[in-house]
């Protein structure tokens, strides 16, 4: 019968392929995590144990998903690079996206348990999530800056925000009390005004998250008569360093390798 001949039912269906030979990002951002976080009662504005949650949730999509070689997140939001060549579900964008994005929302939700031991899980988290191709290594590392610089000035900004807010001024006080302040001035704000050194507050939140595989040796092997090959390990790092220079890139040249 026509109408159910597979060739005729398939022939709507539209497959988005990813431009071949280019780096693939996904981005997977929390859903209403402004709710979320008031719900969770998160610190302001940086909750360590739920950026921490974020990292392990990351750590493990990377696990899972080998062709991912380095892995940036900050606030509710995390970018997963997938090598140049890879092949993963033949680059179709919507298998690799919503893959990427259920196996994070469901580690979330996993792992919390871990993070908050006696903090009680309210609804369910969800993430929405988008690819992007960057054709030159060049462009990949612009985006990824672009991303950093979002986590310092949006941390900047939220720092000296709940700072006044703490002290007593209200939200739109503070609002107005920071339009067009430049960063100079709200270093000194924080400095002058609530004793905060910006520049001595956790790194995490100054400049995010950055996971990647490392090579290196392993020790208990290297008496051996091991191979060489078995004399490296890989290891996952989670840190938090400065990927807009481009001595981070030239530390590890196999990421992007
Ligand atoms: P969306 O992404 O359009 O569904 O909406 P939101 O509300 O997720 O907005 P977004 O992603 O632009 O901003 C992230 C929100 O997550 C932001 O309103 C504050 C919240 N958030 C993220 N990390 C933390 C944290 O460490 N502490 C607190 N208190 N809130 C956080
Ligand atoms: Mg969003
Ligand atoms: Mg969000
Ligand atoms: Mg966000
Ligand atoms: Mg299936």
């Amino acid at each position: 019968c026509f109408k159910t001949n597979p060739d005729y039912i398939r022939s709507f269906l539209f497959e988005s392929k990813l431009m071949p030979s280019t780096w693939i990002v996904i981005r997977i951002d929390g859903c209403h995590f402004h709710r979320f976080a008031d719900v969770h009662e998160f610190n302001k504005p940086n909750d360590k144990q739920a950026l921490g949650l974020m990292n392990l949730c990351a750590e493990a999509v990377l696990e899972e998903f080998h062709d991912i070689v380095f892995c940036y997140g900050v606030s509710d939001e995390y970018s997963f690079v997938l090598k140049k060549d890879s092949q993963l579900y033949q680059r179709r964008a919507s298998k690799i996206v919503s893959a990427i994005v259920s196996f994070f929302s469901s580690m979330y939700v996993m792992k919390w348990k871990d993070v908050f031991r006696k903090k009680e899980l309210k609804y369910p988290p969800s993430f929405d999530g988008r690819a992007v191709c960057y054709l030159s290594n060049e462009i990949l590392q612009d985006y990824l800056a672009w991303r950093q610089v979002d986590c310092h000035i949006n941390n900047q900004y939220n720092t000296c925000f709940w700072s006044l807010v703490k002290s007593g001024k209200s939200k739109s006080e503070a609002q107005n009390y920071l339009k067009g302040t430049q960063a100079r001035e709200k270093n000194e704000l924080l400095l002058k005004e609530f004793g905060i050194n910006y520049n001595t507050l956790p790194l995490m939140f100054r400049q995010g998250s950055s996971i990647f595989r490392v090579k290196r040796e392993n020790p208990t092997l290297l008496e051996n008569d091991a191979s060489s090959v078995e004399k490296t390990e890989t290891k996952i790092v989670t840190e938090h360093c400065n990927i807009i220079e481009q001595s981070f890139w030239e530390a590890h040249p196999s990421i992007l390798d």
